[in-house]
This record gives structure tokens, C-alpha cells and sequence, in this order.
């Protein structure tokens, strides 16, 4: 009888730790879901709050679009967002001039390669220490044909022969020219753009390297001279430019802008355990809100 009852305690005790067992199971999934939909809910209001850096963004060069027609990286717009805080989400964010940057997408007009911008892109990889041999890969990668400079045939399929919809689309060329690596992008990167029209760079906002790239025979140490002149007198038009360089410094008015219309805003917004990050590019035509081409996560 004893040991019924004690077979019975056993078993109930079993039964009671099973049934504990299924409920901390319970309880641990029931928090994983509530953790989920959290999760989500911050996502969202995350996202919301990225939209809000967009608008922000907009905004701030819609206003300096009705204050002057110069571009240059001393004005408000072009400061880096300090992380502000609201109801327990951090953003931080800025705007970067993309006109600035060579444009990839300069090298190929109507699908036909455009020698003056390679010869262009060539001195810039020249500056940044790569290949230069890069340019025609990276002009194949987006020009009709599957040609490699003259005569040589590319196998058919790999480039895009397309304009880049952005530098991701560059990504896929990683590995068709061995000087071509994700080392070299990553070099690269924050020189050039690509953007959906044909271009001409902002002087004020050119780093050296691709100052010195525009002329025909500027050297980079005396791109690096006119670059720290400039960041004490921005350049209004080309006569500045002009004045800023030595004489004998050939210039072709016809790659230089002085003002810019492609925008990058970079946007984190952290809330809990969520933190996300966005790119947008803006487009801003004369005195028009900048309009919105793409958005990307990071
Ligand atoms: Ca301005
Ligand atoms: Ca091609």
C-alpha cells in the first residue's frame, strides 16, 4: 500500500513538474512572441523615424536652395546631425554632396563610352593608388558592348551594359579584373557615385584626388594646396576657380559645377535593442523640394 502511495506521489509529482515544464515553455514562448511583435513595433517606429531624418533632410536643402546657388560644404546642410534623442530613440544622420564625387555613370553616354571621362577616371584611380587599368573594365561593366578596350572580346553575359543604378551595382564586378577587388571598392567608394544623370563636379565639394583628376595636368599635391585655398574661399563660379589655380593650369569649364543637385542622407535611428540604418539619395532641381530616387537599408 505504501508503496502504491508512494508510486502515486511520484507520479503526481511528475505530472507537476511536466506541467511546470510545459508552462515555463509557454511562458519562454509567449515571451519570444511578445519580444517579436516589440521588436516589430520598434522596427516600425524606427523606420518612421528614418522618414522623418528623410523629410529633415529635404527640408534643410529646400531652405538653402532659397538662400544662394552655391554649394559648398561649409554650409548647414553639409554638418553632420548630432544624435538627437526623443522618447527613447537616437538618431543621427547627415547629408553628403554627391556632386562632388566623379560619376560613374559620366563614363558612358547613350551606351557608348565616353573617352574624355575614362582619361578623367583614370588620374582618379591613378591618385587613389589603383590600377588604372580598372577604367576599362569598369567602362565595359557599363557601356553596350561586352568589349574591353578595342578589339578584346569579354565573355559574353558577365557586365551589366547598363548606367549603375547605384554603386552596389558595381558589386557584381568584383572579381572580372583581378585589380578589381572588394579592397579596391572600398578605396574607391567614397570618391565616386553613381547617379542618374550625366554630371559635372562640384569644385567646392571635391576631395583632392579627384581635383586633381579634372585638370589636365594638376598635380595631387598641388590639388591638396588648391583645396585648403578653396575651404577658406569657396569657389562662387569659374572665374573663382580660375583666380584659385596657377596660371598655365589648363581648365575645362565644362566638368566643374559650382552648386550640386544629388544628395545622400544617412540616416540611424536606435530604440531598444532595434538599430537601423538608411541611405536615400535626393534630387534637388533649382529651387523645388528635393524629391526622393531610392532608399536603402545599411
Ligand atoms: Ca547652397
Ligand atoms: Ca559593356
Amino acid at each position: 500500500m505504501n508503496s502504491q502511495r508512494g508510486a502515486a506521489l511520484i507520479l503526481a509529482m511528475l505530472i507537476a513538474a511536466l506541467a511546470a515544464m510545459a508552462a515555463s515553455q509557454f511562458l519562454f514562448r509567449a515571451q519570444i512572441e511578445w519580444r517579436r511583435l516589440e521588436n516589430a513595433r520598434d522596427l516600425g517606429q524606427a523606420q518612421q523615424v528614418l522618414r522623418a531624418a528623410e523629410n529633415w533632410a529635404a527640408a534643410v536643402l529646400l531652405d538653402d536652395a532659397s538662400r544662394n546657388e552655391v554649394d559648398h560644404p561649409g554650409e548647414p546642410w553639409a554638418q553632420k546631425l548630432p544624435p538627437l534623442e526623443a522618447e527613447g530613440y537616437v538618431l543621427s544622420g547627415r547629408i553628403s554632396d554627391l556632386d562632388g564625387r566623379f560619376n560613374l555613370n559620366n563614363l558612358v553616354r547613350d551606351g557608348v563610352a565616353v573617352p574624355a571621362q575614362a582619361a578623367i577616371f583614370r588620374r582618379l584611380l591613378a591618385n587613389l593608388r589603383l590600377p588604372e587599368t580598372l577604367a576599362d573594365t569598369v567602362v565595359d561593366w557599363l557601356d553596350a558592348d561586352t568589349r574591353i578596350g578595342p578589339g578584346t572580346e569579354q565573355e559574353p553575359g558577365a557586365p551589366i551594359n547598363r548606367p549603375l543604378a547605384n554603386l552596389g551595382d558595381l558589386r557584381g564586378a568584383v572579381g572580372i579584373d583581378p585589380g578589381l577587388d572588394a579592397a579596391a571598392l572600398a578605396v574607391l567608394q567614397p570618391y565616386v557615385a553613381a547617379l542618374p544623370a550625366a554630371t559635372r563636379v562640384n569644385a567646392n565639394s571635391a576631395a583632392p584626388e579627384v581635383l586633381a583628376a579634372l585638370f589636365d595636368n594638376l598635380s595631387l599635391q598641388d590639388a591638396y594646396a588648391l583645396a585648403a585655398k578653396r575651404d577658406h574661399a569657396w569657389f562662387r563660379n569659374s572665374g573663382d576657380l580660375r583666380n584659385a589655380v596657377a596660371e598655365g593650369v589648363a581648365i575645362d569649364d565644362a566638368r566643374f559645377a559650382y552648386a550640386s543637385r544629388f544628395f545622400l542622407v544617412s540616416a540611424q535611428a536606435r530604440h531598444g535593442r532595434i538599430a537601423i540604418a538608411e541611405q536615400a539619395l535626393l534630387d534637388r532641381q533649382g529651387k523645388a523640394l528635393p524629391v526622393l530616387l531610392w532608399r536603402v537599408g545599411i
